[in-house]
């Protein structure tokens, strides 16, 4: 699952820009072989959400059909041809020149299809989709979930199992590549300090056929090239950099590496990557980063703006790396799904810190075995997805197997505040098997998920790091921020001492409408917002076992539509256009901003 690459062995050609676009919702398209290419349709813009690029699309959570044209470039052939799809929301069917080349389950994590056969060199090919989005109790995040906690109580339309709009189509580019036949197959890296030394472990996975193999590593005291020996398919190696420039917030300082295979002299294959010589720990209460305590500083955010929808926009991702920047933070939580490879890569490039989320958010365990064991397999699928994509992202220092899974008697405990002895032993076995899958896959990061208010205990046990989301101020103790703040404080002592861990609050924040103001302050106002995140961040300051603050949310963003939310929830700091709220300015001094 190695990112495409251009280079003298390599080639890639970006299919984004107008695709034909037809909605299905009789489904009949397979039928009437629309994937020969599709009569009377329209254009879209992909990458991009169908949902708010036409009106009539708005709402729309059904099948749906993409298809363009491309020339095979001549100078491809004999080499290896693929489709990479970014990321189909939520179940994609493929076909090139009316063939079925493959399919995937799952929105939100990239796959790669292979074409060389299917191609024709002479005239233009045709590649058709087939995107269907549907909300369903067995899918991952869930939707339309009888009896669901969110959908029967505030009636939210689309009716999601989570918090924010469940835009749908091709949000991300969709990337034809060619490789060498013999070729570089996968990399993973990994990194170790010895006092002042990197130690950087690298595997190289070839396919195709014999090679021979050299790696190069550029940088602050780097060795330089050195050799890769085979057993079999895979080369390992450790390479000592001495007194290593270590990656981090402050000074995020990447080094080059290139692998290049060859046959008899001749380089026959070549793949870079930027790495970061970084280590991520828990020790007792604290967090550590290259051993020492870091407290992460930032967001909750989410892949949302006009227009666009949840589609890759460029300009908005170095946008929002500079007003990180600006706020003084440090980190960001990927909630509630994993991001673009392009986010990931610029945290690697600015030194923000990433929890990265699997799309497992409104998990419940009220409907039946069998439903339980479906969003199991596609959480599993999506961690497997997730760790090939972002392994060897310096950035990412713990994976997240799931936003606020609800346990049965959810309402009450919420509102209750928890306390009571929970019924979630079909939650326990479930978050057993992703944790232990995580840590298989990964040991050298930290695996956690974030808790809901009121949420099981024993879910939090299994963290490295426990993390929680609390509204105590907003959804509980509405209106009075002092009793709000007098509760998260009892709570954050009480979780510390049942379960000796460090803890981040990765959500918390009070919605605001920009302009409403109060004195005293009063809900939805801006004042109001400012000073339940004054209380937190108060209170946090006295926890030292606290080791780090998510607020919710970075910029407002698109919702369901509910009696609970004004189009928008309105927690973010920034507005959804990106300017900043009196709590953008707020945060600014506490954490330093530039
Ligand atoms: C939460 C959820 C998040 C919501 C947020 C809210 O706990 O994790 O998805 O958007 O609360 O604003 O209610």
């Amino acid at each position: 699952m190695l990112y495409p690459q251009q280079n003298d062995l390599r080639n890639t050609l970006d299919l984004s820009g107008f695709w034909d676009f037809r909605l299905d919702a009789g489904e009949v398209g397979e039928q009437e072989e629309w994937f020969n290419g599709l009569k009377a349709s329209r254009i879209i813009a992909v990458p991009g959400s169908w949902n708010e690029q036409f009106q009539d699309t708005r709402d729309y959570l059904g099948v749906a059909w993409y298809a363009r044209q491309f020339y095979a470039p001549k100078g491809w052939q004999g080499q290896s041809t693929w489709v990479r799809i970014g990321s189909a929301n939520y179940v994609a069917k493929v076909w090139v020149n009316g063939i079925q080349v493959g399919e995937h389950l799952g929105g939100y994590l990239p796959f790669d299809l292979e074409v060389t056969r299917h191609l024709v060199w002479d005239r233009p090919n045709t590649i058709v989709m087939r995107v269907e989005n549907k909300l369903q109790p067995t899918r991952v995040p869930p939707g339309n979930v009888p009896r669901g906690p969110f959908g029967a109580f505030m009636g939210r339309y689309p009716n999601t199992n989570f918090d924010f709009f469940p835009y749908a189509g091709l949000q991300r580019p969709v990337i034809l590549y060619s490789v060498p036949p013999v070729r570089i197959q996968d990399v993973t890296v990994v990194t170790e300090i010895e006092g002042g030394d990197g130690i950087v472990r690298v595997a190289v996975a070839r396919s195709g056929g014999e090679a021979e193999g050299r790696l190069c590593l550029a940088g602050e005291h780097a060795p330089g090239t050195c050799a890769l020996k085979f057993v079999g398919d895979v080369a390992d190696l450790a390479i000592r950099v001495p007194k290593a420039r270590f990656w981090s917030p402050e000074d995020p300082y990447l080094y080059n590496l290139e692998i290049v295979l060859t046959q008899q002299g001749q380089a026959i294959d070549r793949y870079a990557l930027e790495i970061g010589i970084r280590t991520i720990a828990v020790r007792r209460d604290a967090l550590l980063l290259n051993g020492k305590p870091i407290f992460l500083k930032g967001f909750g955010k989410h892949e949302d703006f006009p227009v666009h929808g949840g589609g890759l926009d460029v300009p908005l991702i170095v946008k929002d790396y500079a007003l990180l920047k600006w706020i003084g933070a440090n980190s960001y939580r990927t909630s509630h799904y994993p991001y673009s490879d392009e986010a990931m890569m610029m945290a690697d490039r600015e030194g923000i810190l990433i929890i990265d989320e699997i799309p497992a958010v409104g998990l419940s365990f009220e409907d039946g075995e069998e439903n339980i064991r479906l969003r199991l397999e596609q959480c599993k699928q999506d961690i497997r997805e997730l760790i090939a994509r972002d392994k060897n992202h310096p950035s990412v220092i713990m994976w997240s197997v799931a936003n606020e899974p609800m346990p049965a008697d959810m309402m009450k405990r919420f509102l209750g505040g928890g306390a009571e002895a929970p019924s979630s032993s079909a939650g326990t076995t479930f978050f057993a098997k992703l944790f232990q899958l995580v840590r298989a896959l990964d040991p050298t990061r930290l695996v956690t998920l974030a808790g809901v208010m009121g949420g099981p205990v024993e879910w939090l046990a299994m963290c490295d790091v426990v993390c929680v989301n609390r509204y105590w101020g907003w959804y509980t103790q509405s209106g009075q921020l002092d009793a709000g703040a007098a509760f998260l404080e009892r709570e954050l002592d009480g979780l510390h001492d049942a379960l000796k861990k460090p803890i981040i609050i990765t959500e918390f924040g009070a919605d605001s409408i920009v302009g409403l103001h109060s004195d005293p302050p009063e809900m939805w106002t801006e004042e109001y917002q400012v000073e339940m995140l004054r209380r937190y961040l108060d209170v946090a300051q006295r926890k030292p076992f606290i080791a780090g603050l998510h607020v919710w949310n970075f910029a407002d963003f698109k919702t369901p539509q509910s009696t609970s939310r004004s189009w928008l929830n309105r927690k973010g700091v920034f507005t959804r256009e990106r300017q900043p709220k009196m709590a953008a300015y707020f945060l600014r001094e506490r954490w330093g901003g530039k």
